[in-house]
């Protein structure tokens, strides 16, 4: 666990455990705590409530379909991002916790405004991941990261607090909305899952101290891009979705967004590939709001992300928005994917 957070460590709080009594329990673990922690976090969850609010009745409140505008990744904007991106900025700008945040729909940094405190940590997130999913209501999803700020106290934000490799990520998290609505979060020592009831309005633990198979049996890649794929991805699917004596035939799940493959790929083990290819040469997702907070979670229940070549963790970040190829999942899983994708 990062020594760099102000909370206690998770230990196990029994099931139906609201999300906020665990907190509060971890914070009371912790003597020189100060509460900064769990305030973001609670800011975190409100957003999120307010946000699969939306989600579960997006057909019946207008909000489908596109803005009409072009995001800096050149995609088109779908309204649910925009509403899901404007609701966790406001939700938390405010807070005092954190000095700058970084999102996948925003080409610069967010400053916090000055009339709010500049806060001590730095939060980097994909509002709505698996955008094309939100038409055809497939599972879809929010990602987020928490690093401490590396400029001086007080003071705004910058880029630079926001260029943190993964390794130094304080916590990180992602809230799937799907047939129930979850929040994984992880500060690096384990990794809990809270489900929420809509009746009640609140986050319960449900799936305490989630740890990653050794081995699965699935396997999550898009196969349509397998013609503009390198030699060595080509073989290696061929190769898992063949049966032998020493392996089954893998099974291929492809939810295409990458919280609902990962969440899956914790749950039940497996692996879930982005390679680069002749499209996009440096991997389609994104480094800091994607990839690396969903690298913390996976390596926290015990398995492995890397880029093809390194840990994904111990990438040094230079651009805000940078791409990265992602092989994630079970260790001997990915294990066996690296052998065939190593150069
Ligand atoms: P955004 O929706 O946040 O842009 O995320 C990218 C993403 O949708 C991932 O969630 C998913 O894994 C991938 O792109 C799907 O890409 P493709 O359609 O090329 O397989």
């Amino acid at each position: 666990m990062s020594s760099r957070v102000s909370i206690g460590p998770a230990e196990t709080s029994p099931v139906g455990t609201t999300l906020e009594r665990h907190l509060l329990d971890r914070q009371r673990r912790m003597a020189e705590a100060t509460g900064d922690f769990t305030g973001l976090f609670q800011q975190i969850t409100l957003a999120a409530k307010i946000i699969g609010s939306r989600v579960s009745k997006a057909g019946l409140s207008g909000i489908l379909g596109r803005t009409g505008a072009t995001n800096v990744q050149g995609e088109q904007v779908q309204k649910l991002d925009d509403f899901a991106n404007t609701t966790i900025v406001s939700t938390v700008e405010a807070g005092g916790h954190v000095c700058v945040m970084g999102s996948e729909e925003v080409e610069e940094p967010i400053a916090i405004p000055a009339q709010y405190p500049q806060g001590k940590y730095v939060l980097q997130f994909d509002p709505l991941d698996g955008s094309g999913n939100i038409d055809i209501n497939a599972s879809i999803g929010t990602i987020f990261s928490i690093h401490r700020r590396l400029s001086p106290e007080g003071g705004p934000g910058s880029l630079g607090d926001l260029l943190q490799p993964g390794r130094d990520i304080v916590a990180a998290g992602y809230i799937v909305y799907g047939s129930s609505n979850m929040l994984v979060y992880s500060t690096g020592d384990q990794v809990d899952g809270f489900t929420y009831d809509p009746g009640v309005g609140e986050f319960f633990l449900s799936h305490p101290k989630i740890r990653i198979p050794k081995r699965g049996g699935i396997y999550s890649i898009n196969e349509g891009n397998y013609h503009s794929w390198d030699e060595g991805i080509r073989n290696w699917v061929d190769w898992i979705k063949t049966p032998s004596e020493t392996k089954p035939a893998y099974r291929l799940r492809y939810i295409g967004a990458m919280v609902a493959d990962l969440h899956r790929t914790l749950l039940r083990g497996g692996i879930f590939v982005y390679p680069s290819d002749t499209k996009n040469r440096k991997g389609k997702l994104r480094l800091l709001y994607e990839a690396s907070p969903m690298a913390f979670l996976v390596e926290a229940s015990g398995g492995t992300a890397s880029d093809g070549k390194n840990r994904i963790l111990d990438i040094e970040p230079t651009a805000l928005h940078q791409r990265t190829p992602v092989f994630i999942g079970s260790p001997d899983d990915v294990a066996d994917a690296l052998r065939f994708a190593a150069p």
